[in-house]
């Protein structure tokens, strides 16, 4: 609970989250469920989440609240957060814990258990965090680069050296959908199948990582390297000088990565 409080607030004071924007939950670990079970209510009504997750029946989640701010969640996490459970079906949730002045978790319920099921698989259980942000540099380049994975990928790991190593699988864009729903949730969590980044044009970026740390960093670390590429777009549109395709090929052998071919093109 600490850990996720202070993300959140780690993220309103970095500016990623103007009004009630973003959205963070955590899968609890088994032996936490058991920790604070005396404090969880039963008696919650089932609702629908609006899509299927059968691989987290029975999961328990930690989850900022719809139309809650991340810039009060230190204050009062009983009001601003909830834990949920997932049904024995993957289809439904209850509410077990928080939003003591009423609410529902986030309004992006469906595109973060979809990611939490798809990663759940590809991490073999490792990831439990998954983030959404409206970092504005991110958001600026959804304006000015072509919405290709190869493009983004790229051009963000040349703006500073060590992206590559953070997140050497790349990032994943989607075209503008409308938020909240199914479908941006269905092509979201097939982004993250291959990526733990995943952009929404015009809107912000998903991350998923094992711990608080590593979302909040990759985070951190993919909007750095926005706000670079923002500024030496905005000093002159060609680069004089840059890591080549070569350098990056080398700086994989060295850090012991692999950064697939597709995004090391020659331009
Ligand atoms: O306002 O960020 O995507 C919450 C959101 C929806
Ligand atoms: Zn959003």
């Amino acid at each position: 609970m600490k850990g996720f409080i202070r993300m959140a607030n780690d993220g309103w004071e970095q500016g990623w989250h103007e009004r009630n924007g973003g959205n963070l939950s955590y899968r609890m670990k088994k032996e936490e469920v058991e920790a604070v079970r005396e404090e969880l209510r039963t008696d919650g009504e089932w609702k629908e989440i609006g899509t299927s997750v059968p691989k987290l029946a029975g999961e328990y989640f930690l989850v900022t609240g719809s139309g809650k701010y991340f810039r009060n969640v230190i204050l009062a996490p009983e009001d601003s957060l909830a834990v949920i459970e997932v049904d024995e079906t993957g289809e439904r949730y209850r509410i077990c814990w928080g939003l003591v002045n009423g609410g529902r978790p986030t309004s992006e319920l469906p595109s973060h258990l979809m990611n939490h099921e798809v990663k759940v698989i590809a991490s073999g259980g490792r990831h439990r965090v998954i983030y959404h942000a409206h970092p504005a540099n991110v958001i600026a380049l959804t304006f000015v680069l072509p919405l290709k994975d190869e493009v983004f990928t790229r051009e963000l790991w040349e703006m500073a050296t060590e992206c590559p190593v953070v997140f050497p699988d790349g990032v994943g864009v989607v075209g503008w959908m409308v938020p909240g729903g199914r479908d941006i949730a269905v092509a979201t969590s097939e982004l993250m199948k291959q990526y733990d980044v995943a952009i929404w044009a015009h809107h912000g970026m998903f991350c998923s990582g094992e711990d608080f740390d590593l979302t909040f960093g990759l985070m951190h670390t993919v909007e750095k390297a926005a706000e670079i590429l923002v500024k030496v777009l905005s000093i002159r549109p060609d680069k004089l000088q840059t890591i080549t395709a070569q350098n990056f090929r080398d700086l994989a052998v060295d850090f012991k990565v692999s950064l697939p071919e597709k995004f090391l093109y020659e331009k």
